[in-house]
């Protein structure tokens, strides 16, 4: 209750403020969500991916516009790849026991395939996954 109370107060003193003298507008503190968000978009948003038996754990990665996308990819049988065409231009190929670590800025909007690009094995091409980048408001 206090809280409310005291933000009251603070909206009535700038408005008080507007009406008197247009330069306190400018030093009104920033508003904190800008703020956040912009931390949130320097920490990378992290999936641990495992491939196995043809597939992907994790088949649909959601991300916002501009996120930095941190993916670890292992494989649990044989090679397997994480590959995405235009416009990330992506093709990380991890190995059993030697996962494969990387980012990306997530700044194309849209709906991609990911897949294995490794053609050792015919059972490769079946493996598929989504990358929605959610479009910035
Ligand atoms: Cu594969």
């Amino acid at each position: 209750m206090a809280g409310v109370c005291l933000a009251g107060v603070i909206g009535f003193a700038f408005a008080h403020a507007d009406a008197r003298d247009k330069t306190t507008v400018a030093r009104r503190p920033a508003p904190t969500r800008p703020v956040a968000r912009q931390d949130d978009a320097l920490k990378p948003h992290a999936w641990r991916i495992v491939a196995r038996k043809y597939s992907y754990s994790v088949p649909r990665i959601e991300v916002q516009q501009d996120d930095l996308v941190k993916i670890t990819l292992e494989t649990a049988d044989i090679p397997h790849s994480f590959t995405i065409d235009e416009p990330y231009r992506i093709a990380k190929r991890a190995t059993p026991g030697h996962p494969v670590v990387f980012e990306f800025r997530a700044d194309k909007a849209g709906a991609f395939d990911f897949y294995c690009n490794l053609k050792a094995d015919d059972g490769c091409r079946t493996m598929k996954g989504k990358l929605i980048v959610k479009a910035k408001q």
